[in-house]
């Protein structure tokens, strides 16, 4: 939510005493999120009203270490002071009304759960090394790549989905050059939810993501390029990590198959085109020395420094090249950029109008930024920031107040931009 990224579990129904069969199943992954929660949320039926089971999860939460936040779900049309008041005799603090089905009461959960975590800040201070998380469909050959690269069998690999279970992390020295690797558990998503096969595995996988400079995405050429990594691609990207693509089995694959690869690589992940595509195999140790190479090329680019007069000229060189299009009857004016951000790289446009640049022309300034500060492997994110311009889509006439606001403010502008 706003900067604040956050994971979810879903646990299932949590049945805490007398559970069999897939209720102790059920239980025992209810245990394991708890312990490993920052945050516990503890959904109640608000229609159904309180039940005994809920004393008895309560008594669990109590053990917990995360703080648990009380949510009394399925209330919409009902008055909050009433649904709740039964509630309270949990003593797990305020319980907050919500209906889930409604997304009534759900943001304000959310703030609350969130307010005490700090707004995501990207460390400024580059580390002297990259850490490297291995991401992947289960299966596709990630453990078999770490071990090739450590030149042992470190990790369990293994021809069986959900081999690897915890995200598992190793140091690495190569030819004189330091990684710190992480191997993790094959994720797919199902839905609009990723999952692995090992439920919890998940987590960690995504986190090592988040925590990682750089991921190698690897894909198996044997088994087919898959919307599945399309997906775990677009959360990369998302997650704005540097990405290095790996396609693995290249030794098990003829010449058809590797035409067809290529072309569903460029079909399937053409997003993704920012990265360097290398093809290995783990099992033989082939292309391993061109994929470190483009992974210190990911992580040199995810941590460059942009000057300001030099973010400056290619702005104003691009402009000249290509103006931005008119929004209306306003050309949008943009004035000068700075780097607001790395890992990935980000650059902050100044101007007056930009809610009227659109899509096409924001990628052609990024093309042109990758382009003035050779960045490649990086995802970078542009973001516009427009002072007031008075007569930008005014339909009302300004109040005097608004007026002498705006007035003030162009002055300064004038005298901060010249
Ligand atoms: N032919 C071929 N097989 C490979 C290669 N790399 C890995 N494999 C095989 O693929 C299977 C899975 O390898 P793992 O390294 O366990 O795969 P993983 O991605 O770690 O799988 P999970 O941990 O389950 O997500 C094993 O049987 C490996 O021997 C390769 O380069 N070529
Ligand atoms: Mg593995």
């Amino acid at each position: 939510m706003g900067d604040k990224p956050f994971i979810v579990v879903d646990t299932g129904g949590f049945e805490p005493v007398n559970a069999e069969g897939v209720y102790a199943e059920m239980a025992r992954q209810a245990r394991e999120a708890i312990a490993a929660a920052d945050v516990i949320i503890f959904v109640t039926d608000g229609r159904a009203g309180l039940a005994p089971q809920d004393k008895r999860i309560s008594q669990q939460l109590r053990e917990a270490q995360a703080p648990v936040f009380l949510a009394v779900n399925k209330t919409e049309g009902m008055r909050e002071e009433v649904v709740t008041a039964e509630f309270h005799e949990l003593a797990m603090g305020q319980p907050h009304a919500i209906s889930a089905e409604h997304g009534e009461g759900v943001r304000q959960l959310i703030e609350d759960v969130l307010a005490p975590f700090e707004a995501h800040k990207e460390d400024e201070e580059a580390p002297d090394h990259p850490r490297v998380a291995i991401i992947g469909r289960p299966n596709v050959g990630k453990s078999t790549l770490v071990n090739r690269l450590l030149g042992e069998e470190r990790v369990i690999a293994f021809d069986k989905p959900g081999t690897t279970r915890d995200a598992i992390e190793v140091e690495l020295d190569w030819e004189g050059r330091h990684y710190t690797l992480v191997d993790t558990a094959g994720i797919r998503r199902k839905g609009k939810v990723f999952e692995a096969v090992e439920k919890f595995s998940v987590v960690k996988t995504l986190q090592a993501i988040e925590r990682a400079n750089v991921a190698i995405l690897m894909v198996d050429a044997e088994a087919g390029i898959t919307e599945q990594d399309a997906h775990i691609g677009g959360y990369i990207l998302e997650a704005g990590r540097a990405l290095v693509v790996a396609v693995n089995k290249v030794d098990a694959i003829d010449k058809d198959k590797r035409e067809e690869v290529q072309s569903d690589l460029e079909r399937k992940l053409q997003f993704l085109e920012f990265a360097a595509f290398q093809r290995v195999s783990a099992r033989h140790g082939t292309g391993i020395k061109p994929l470190l190479a483009a992974v210190d090329v990911a992580f040199a680019a995810s941590m460059a420094k942009l000057s300001t007069p030099k973010l400056t000229r290619a702005l104003q060189a691009a402009v000249e090249q290509q103006q931005p299009p008119m929004s209306g009857r306003f050309r949008p004016k943009m004035r000068y950029a700075h780097q607001g951000g790395m890992n990935p790289p980000i650059v902050v446009i100044h101007g007056s109008g930009l809610d009227g640049i659109r899509e096409p022309y924001k990628r052609y300034l990024e093309n042109t930024f990758r382009k003035v500060f050779k960045l490649v492997g990086t995802p970078m994110r542009i973001e516009l920031r427009s002072s007031a311009n008075p007569f930008e889509g005014r339909k009302k006439p300004l109040t005097e107040k608004q007026d002498s606001q705006r007035r003030r403010r162009k002055i300064v502008n004038k005298r901060r931009y010249g």
